[in-house]
């Protein structure tokens, strides 16, 4: 027995950020909206410069050692993170997660287990990257969304938000009780198609038309391998979720 506690009540997501204004639409519109509405999440947004002490709420400083681009100061986060999530240690109930560069890979393994979650905080970083005192002060974990380079958390924070919140139970057809069968097809979608038959030219694969479900569901996996194989060989070459 044992197993992940089924959640009673809504999930809670914080966002620490300095560009709340960011956030605005993301959290009213489509299926974080719907989430939100129907009160299987509680998102709340903050502005990092709400902690801050001085005349120019000031964030950032320069590098200890030189280098290029600005530093996160460590006061303001770790005041802000203790005072939304508590501070780090065993009575804490939140998971507080920092978006980085320097993060694990988020993926849809992660995803499952950050929604599993009563109450995530996330941080997004800004700036060349955050004083390693406030991360090991305040910080749980850090995530990327891969291996490519924004300008900072926010956007990450998003996809993190949006991967999460469609797999809270209650939001979009998922069962109430989300025993959340950890099923990863490691497959991309074959092509697919709607109405007209025939659009400039063009004609719906004739199989899908047959209505021979046993050769449909044939074609569509062999349409399926074939794109796999083409344009994403790491999912099929066996490297089962690790490495890559
Ligand atoms: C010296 C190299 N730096 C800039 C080119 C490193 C760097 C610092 C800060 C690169 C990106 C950022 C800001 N990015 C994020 O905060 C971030 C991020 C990302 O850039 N890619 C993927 N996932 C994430 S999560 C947070």
């Amino acid at each position: 027995m044992e197993g992940r506690p089924l959640r009673v009540d809504a999930m809670r997501l914080d966002v620490v950020t300095i560009h709340p204004g960011l956030f605005g639409p993301f959290l009213d519109e489509a299926m974080v909206g719907i989430a939100r509405r129907k009160g299987a999440a509680k998102l709340a947004v903050h502005d990092l410069r709400d902690w801050t002490h001085d005349r120019h709420r000031s964030v950032d400083d320069t590098p200890y050692g030189g280098g290029p681009g600005m530093v996160m100061k460590p006061e303001p986060l770790v005041e802000a993170i203790e005072a939304i999530a508590g501070p780090k240690g065993p009575e804490r109930k939140a998971h507080v997660v920092l978006l980085s560069p320097q993060g694990r890979r988020l993926d849809q393994v992660r995803l499952e287990e950050l929604a599993g979650r009563e109450h995530l905080v996330l941080v997004c970083g800004r700036y060349e990257g955050v004083d390693q005192r406030a991360i090991d002060l305040a910080v749980d974990e850090e995530v990327s969304v891969g291996d490519y380079v924004l300008s900072g958390g926010e956007v990450p924070a998003m996809a993190l938000i949006e991967g999460v919140v469609r797999l809270l139970p209650g939001v979009l057809g998922n069962p109430e009780s989300a025993e959340s069968e950890s099923f990863h097809e490691d497959l991309l979608e074959g092509p697919q198609y709607t109405r007209p038959a025939v659009y400039r030219d063009r004609a719906v694969p004739e199989v899908l038309r047959s209505g021979n479900h046993a050769e449909v569901e044939r074609w569509r996996n062999e349409r399926a391998r074939e794109r796999t194989r083409e344009r994403r060989p790491d999912l099929v070459s066996g490297a089962q979720g690790d490495e890559r």
